[in-house]
């Protein structure tokens, strides 16, 4: 059977999962907790199984109620994977931890606010508290708690997205001026070559999978440059495809597969762009957009004095990809009248992710292939509303215009200091500055990096908050008072004042639409997320002149609000009233560059390895098929044929040869941080893998000790996760 229908049957979630799936991604229904992808008008998969995995989460049928923290110490918990923790089901009551018994105790919802309230009303400074928020949030939830956030008076706003896709938007803001992707859906429907970098769409996009199907089927180019092969990115057979689910002939996705090195892809692309420039140079007029270089952009003469500077040996042993290969890549690129680039966690998770970022847009920059149809870049996003809350203000840096109106709107002074990103929240709780934590979705201990760091972290302060749905690893981690407020999931019903609400999402390409949930809540104590926002903010700010319950019965007013302080969003109501919702658009996407320059600008930057001490491999952190980010939905990794192992470690076979290690090996997995710091993950599964030699591969959070802190991207502080120096010894064998 289909994994997606044993999640719903696992969940018991059949009966409201099935009404729920009905509505899922439809005009009057709710948007898929699963991904950013937008949904396309006539896509015939609309909902895919990872989607179903999501939506049965939420709507199991299982609780988490009073008798089971009852029966359940924390230290008892805590010692439960955080495969057992998902399975227990929906938490349904507002709980406080108590010290003497290590339990959670039942708490009302107005006690819960008071004590919040008392808390952040008693902290000698406003920066003394962090507010996180995870990608699932809704933009009105979204709006509000930054709008709490700030009128308490900081912007310590950290957001996954500082884990995630910051890179791109420090890259992008850079080179084109806006932080966003610059294609809609039609882009891909019009594209001759779809490059697609560091994704593995076939698990954690996809919908994706739909789009490409069709350019491959319409004889557009889909390069692959991955380190792994990933199943879905050679192959897909389509639910929807009769024919192909009959002869279980899956239509191929990628037209040329290049396998890198991790952290191989500046190299890489700095190679395509040589050749294209030395095609240019042999015979004019063949390769580049002179037009749209001159006209539009700035720093091609130091860019091409870059490319000629850096030696074919260079590239070549950067990335591990040879000449030749590079040469047929750009040769496809260059024959292609217009072209996307696609990237996801691959490219962001490194130290140089910035630049490398940047040198994505260099080769679009080339050929012009931005701001035309069928040519753009595509930062294809994660969580389902990240894009969304970033609109919406949560951010740790925001705007002197955005707070400009934000203070009119609501007559207040926003403080205007730069605010903590998820690095800086850590290291300032541990180092005790930062002593609030409020967490709204999420799995702030989990998904954040050294996790032993990150636990001191949260257990130094005095309060601990989150806002969530199932229970976490993150509820373990307790601050001195730590609260678990129970929220409505998307799926579910939510009446203010008798009034059904809608909420709104923005995709990875920018779409606006609504979203409504049907099914009963799973308890008639949850509370929506704006309430649960606009109860904090009423209890923290007793002076506030701002209508926090006003705003929190009627999501109507807080989009006119919204449509007050963002840009792009007036009558918002009238716009989102329409089915599929509005396109937002962007400046770049219309060849407007709104940099300092007012040009897209070529970028440059020079290639440089991380050092490895010797026998060290490059370890990357990556998702499972069965796992969404933190929340682990089964054990197994379908496409790449892996069952009932989370701690597997995949390895090159000359790599396991050198170490002695034979297929199924118990191995520990040891970094050096540059301090000379030890931090190790033991007893995994040594696995034999298709993947570059000096490489190796394990899931993500299982991994997450590894990260060292001080380990991140240059001018986005984004956690290297992609890029680990690791030894890999036999368990138990220290590596001496
Ligand atoms: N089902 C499901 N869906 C999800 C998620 C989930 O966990 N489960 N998570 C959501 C979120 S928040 C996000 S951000 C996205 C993540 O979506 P992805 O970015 O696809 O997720 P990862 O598993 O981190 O995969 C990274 C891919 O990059 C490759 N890679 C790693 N290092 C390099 C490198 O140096 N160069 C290149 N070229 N490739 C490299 C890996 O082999 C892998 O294929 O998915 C979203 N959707
Ligand atoms: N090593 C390593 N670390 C990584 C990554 C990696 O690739 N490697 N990826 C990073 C990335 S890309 C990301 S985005 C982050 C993810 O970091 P987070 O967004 O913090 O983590 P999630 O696992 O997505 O959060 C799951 C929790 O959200 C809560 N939740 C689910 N739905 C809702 C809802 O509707 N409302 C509320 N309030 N709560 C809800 C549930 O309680 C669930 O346990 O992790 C990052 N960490
Ligand atoms: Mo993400």
């Amino acid at each position: 059977m289909w994994a997606g229908g044993r999640a719903l049957i696992r969940e018991r979630a059949l009966g409201a999962g099935s009404l729920a799936l009905l509505r899922v991604n439809r005009a009057d229904g709710f948007d898929c907790p699963g991904c950013a992808w937008p949904e396309g008008k006539d896509q015939a998969l609309d909902f895919c199984e990872n989607g179903l995995k999501a939506v049965a989460a939420e709507t199991t049928s299982k609780r988490i109620d009073t008798d089971f923290f009852a029966q359940h110490t924390v230290a008892a918990l805590s010692a439960q994977s955080d495969y057992w923790l998902e399975q227990q089901g929906r938490l349904v009551r507002p709980m406080a931890y108590d010290q003497v018994s290590d339990r959670y105790l039942p708490i009302s919802w107005e006690r819960a606010f008071e004590r919040i309230g008392s808390v952040l009303r008693a902290l000698p400074h406003p920066d003394q508290a962090a507010f996180y928020t995870s990608g699932r949030t809704s933009n009105e939830a979204a709006f509000l708690y930054q709008l709490f956030a700030r009128a308490y008076g900081t912007n310590n706003l950290p957001d996954c997205s500082n884990m995630c896709h910051e890179s791109s938007g420090v890259a992008l803001n850079e080179s084109i001026g806006t932080g966003k992707g610059t294609v809609t859906l039609e882009d891909f429907q019009a594209t001759d070559c779809i490059l697609m970098f560091g994704q593995n769409p076939g698990t954690n996009h996809p919908r994706m999978l739909t789009t490409l199907q069709a350019a491959r089927r319409r004889g557009a180019e889909i390069i692959a440059i991955n380190p792994l092969r990933e199943a879905g990115l050679k192959s897909f057979i389509h639910p929807k495809d009769a024919a192909s689910m009959v002869t279980g002939r899956a239509s191929p996705i990628a037209s040329l597969y290049l396998t890198p090195l991790i952290g191989g892809d500046m190299a890489l692309v700095k190679g395509m762009c040589k050749h294209l420039l030395e095609a240019e140079a042999r015979q004019p007029g063949s390769a580049l957009d002179h037009p749209f270089i001159s006209g539009h952009t700035t720093g091609f003469p130091d860019f091409a004095r870059d490319i000629a500077d850096t030696s074919w040996d260079a590239i070549e042993s950067g990335s591990g990809i040879p000449r030749n290969a590079l040469i047929e890549a750009a040769e496809r690129y260059r024959n292609a009248p217009s072209a996307i680039a696609c990237w996801a966690m691959g490219l962001t998770q490194h130290k140089a992710a910035v630049a490398t970022i940047q040198y994505v847009v260099n080769l679009l920059l080339l050929r012009g292939n931005i701001g035309r149809p069928g040519a753009g870049a595509c930062p294809v996003r994660g969580h389902s509303n990240v894009q969304g809350d970033r609109t919406m203000g949560i951010t740790e840096h925001p705007g002197p215009d955005f707070l400009r109106r934000l203070g009119k709107r609501f007559a207040f002074l926003p403080p205007s200091a730069p605010g903590a990103d998820v690095v800086e929240t850590l290291k300032a709780m541990h180092a005790g500055t930062i002593k609030a934590f409020i967490g709204l979705g999420g799995n702030f201990a989990a998904a954040t990096p050294d996790s032993a760091f990150a636990e001191t972290a949260l257990r130094k302060c005095s309060l601990t908050v989150h806002i969530s749905t199932k229970l976490n690893r993150s509820h373990l981690v307790t601050g001195r008072e730590a609260l678990i407020l129970p929220c409505l999931g998307r799926s579910e019903a939510d009446l203010r004042n008798g009034a059904r609400q809608r909420i709104t999402v923005e995709d990875s390409m920018s779409m606006v639409h609504a979203s409504i949930g049907r099914n009963a809540p799973a308890g008639p104590e949850l509370l929506s997320e704006p309430a649960i926002v606009a109860g904090m903010a009423k209890a923290a700010l007793l002076e506030s002149a701002i209508p926090w319950d006003r705003l929190a019965n009627d999501y109507d007013l807080i989009r006119d609000s919204i449509a007050e302080v963002v840009p792009g969003f007036s009558e918002f109501n009238a716009k989102i009233a329409r089915p599929g919702g509005f396109y937002l658009g962007n400046p770049a996407g219309r060849r407007e560059w709104h940099n300092l320059e007012g040009k897209a600008r070529f970028i440059t930057a020079p290639l440089e390895s991380v050092p490895l001490r010797p026998g060290e491999l490059r370890l990357m952190t990556i998702r499972s098929h069965d796992q969404y980010n933190t929340t682990i939905y089964g054990l197994d990794d379908r496409y790449r044929g892996v069952k009932n192992d989370r701690k597997v470690v995949f390895l090159n076979a000359a790599d396991m040869r050198e170490r002695g290690l034979v297929s199924g090996a118990s191995v520990d997995l040891i970094g050096e941080d540059a301090l000379g710091a030890v931090r190790k993950a033991q007893a995994f599964t040594a696995t034999p893998y298709d993947i570059p030699a000096g490489c190796a591969a394990a899931y993500f959070p299982e991994t997450n000790v590894l990260v060292p802190v001080d380990s991140v991207a240059d001018r986005s502080n984004t956690p290297t996760s992609k890029f680990i120096p690791v030894r890999v010894v036999a368990a138990g064998s220290q590596g001496n």
